[in-house]
């Protein structure tokens, strides 16, 4: 890994959030690829954050500084993400699901359809139904993110609120989050689900035709 990356890897591995900004800064000055910072710099170093707390070295203080350093560096990477050139290509509300109140993952998929033309309705993390069901009247579609194999079964309770309030066909519904699988979209009725938020730019165009 090119060393300006591993700077920013420990940056976020150690939470410090100004470390992240400058390196991510200092990055993109020496023109390396946005894509790469955000991979190779960013989501790998998160990856390994999960890894640390799953074997009791990190607890929830230091995921939760590791995010917000993460979160620094995206706000810097989200304009570089953007492609100004692509015409409006469907409105998507996105959103993690009740109880959920991870929103990285979620917040680089919105990030990622606006790059590629999407408007968003971000609805935020530990969001109820409901406020999917009310989405629907405006949007294409709905993306529904979810990290806890807790909280995932409330994409089955979202889109069988949608279902219920007679919506299911108004949009389309993607899900997407560490523990959804393929299968798991098929049991509950989605649309189809994505591994990472490349594949869910991949999947939305797919859907609505673009
Ligand atoms: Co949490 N957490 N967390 N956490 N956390 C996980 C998810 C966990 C796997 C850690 C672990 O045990 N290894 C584990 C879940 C275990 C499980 O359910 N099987 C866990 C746990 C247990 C918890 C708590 C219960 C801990 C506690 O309190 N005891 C608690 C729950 C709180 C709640 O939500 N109610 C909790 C809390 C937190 C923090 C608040 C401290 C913090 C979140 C801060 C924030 O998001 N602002 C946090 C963090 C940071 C993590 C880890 C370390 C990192 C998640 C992340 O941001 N990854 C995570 C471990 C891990 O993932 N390895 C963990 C980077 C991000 C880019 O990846 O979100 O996976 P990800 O998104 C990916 C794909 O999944 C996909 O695209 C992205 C990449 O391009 N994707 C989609 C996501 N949504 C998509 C939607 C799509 C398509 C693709 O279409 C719609």
């Amino acid at each position: 890994m090119e060393p300006i990356l591993q700077e920013i890897y420990n940056g976020i591995l150690n939470g410090e959030s100004k470390t992240v900004e400058a390196k991510v800064l200092a990055a993109l000055e020496s023109k390396v690829n946005p894509k790469e910072i955000l991979d190779e710099g960013m989501v790998s170093a998160m990856a390994e954050v999960g890894r640390l707390f799953e074997i009791g070295e990190y607890y929830v203080p230091e995921m939760l500084i590791s995010a917000r350093a993460m979160q620094t560096g995206m706000a810097i990477l989200k304009p570089q993400l953007k492609d100004a050139n692509i015409a409006a290509a469907g409105r998507v509300a996105v959103g993690t699901v009740k109880g959920d109140l991870h929103d990285i993952g979620k917040n680089l998929v919105a990030m990622m359809l606006e790059g590629a033309g999407f408007e968003i309705l971000d609805l935020g993390t530990d969001v109820d139904p409901g406020k999917f069901v009310d989405a629907a009247d405006r949007v294409d579609m709905i993306a529904l993110s979810a990290l806890l194999t807790t909280t995932m079964p409330n994409m089955k309770v979202t889109i069988d609120a949608l279902k219920s309030a007679g919506k299911r066909d108004k949009v389309k519904v993607i899900i997407g989050g560490a523990p959804v699988t393929e299968d798991y979209a098929h049991l509950i009725g989605a649309d189809g689900s994505a591994q990472d938020a490349s594949r869910a730019v991949t999947m939305a165009k797919a859907l609505l035709g673009k």
